[in-house]
């Protein structure tokens, strides 16, 4: 493995084990240096908690960055999560443009739906707004709802093959390089990760576990994240972000209490084992 400077952007939600408080940890576990830019702080979530209290720190951005830009620091990969606003889209942008090295890695998550719906706090502006990000990315890793979303496409729980490749090609159309398109399996049961980059196209599949929970796409995106500027492959990268995500389920099933969230932190020796072995 070798050792990056990755800038990750995305909310502190404090409580409820996603984005910054997910990504911070594992991207540190992979042996990364791991720089934050918060987007926002939120008291928890927004899915399962009553409305949050939060602050969003987009009229923040522009003097962080102008403070980065002073002491001359850049970054191997940017790395984006779940924004506060559609404004700071703006902002990241031209973090984007201005603050990766020379051969650095734009990797973009586009945090915003999941099972057909938009998350509470976006809206079609934000949407476009994404469109703009996902031009820009090296990696894009959108689940199929919001490959849809960011394609105008109808969303299809009954996919099939043919249309996943379709909605594939779009996201390449807008300008992603490589696409890692999550929770794709065709088989009943299962479920799996597709990947569509330079090398063609790879199908990671795996079986699909029996609960889903909050906050499992931001710790995929990690984890993939993590390995893959570490110097792993794509696809070693997205199948090792695959199975420690299967692992980190099957940490927190037998427990009811635990709803908001994967006891990732318990799978962390299982995810570091994996990139060194
Ligand atoms: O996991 C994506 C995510 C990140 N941050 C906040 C969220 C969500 C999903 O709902 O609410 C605040």
């Amino acid at each position: 493995m070798q050792y990056q400077r990755i800038l990750t952007i995305q909310d502190i939600s404090c409580v409820g084990q996603c984005s910054m408080t997910v990504a911070l940890p594992i991207i540190s576990a992979c042996g990364q240096e791991t720089c934050i830019l918060p987007s926002a702080v939120l008291s928890t979530h927004t899915m399962g908690y009553s409305f949050p209290n939060i602050r969003d720190l987009t009229p923040d951005f522009p003097g962080f960055q102008a403070h980065w830009q002073k002491e001359n620091i850049s970054f191997d990969a940017i790395y984006t999560g779940y924004l506060g606003s559609t404004e700071q889209i703006d902002y990241v942008e031209n973090i984007f443009d201005t603050m990766t090295r020379p051969a650095g890695k734009i990797i973009v998550d586009p945090a915003m739906a999941d099972n057909g719906k938009l998350y509470p706090a976006f809206d079609q502006a934000y949407v476009d707004a994404m469109v703009r990000l996902v031009s820009k990315a090296d990696v894009v890793l959108p689940n199929l709802t919001e490959a849809c979303f960011l394609t105008g496409t109808e969303y299809c729980e009954n996919y099939d093959k043919a249309f996943v490749m379709s909605v594939v090609e779009k996201l390449h159309n807008l300008g992603a390089k490589c696409v890692v398109l999550t929770g794709i399996g065709f088989d009943e049961g299962m479920t799996g990760v597709l990947i569509s980059g330079e090398n063609g196209v790879d199908h990671y599949q795996h079986i699909r576990l029996s609960k889903s929970y909050h906050g499992t796409g931001d710790i995929y995106a990690s984890a993939f994240v993590g390995s893959w500027i570490g110097g792993k492959t794509m696809g070693e990268a997205a199948q090792i972000a695959a199975d420690y995500v299967c692992q980190c389920i099957r940490n927190t099933v037998g427990d009811d209490s635990h709803w908001y969230g994967v006891k990732f932190e318990t799978a962390i020796p299982y995810l570091v084992n994996r990139l060194y072995n």
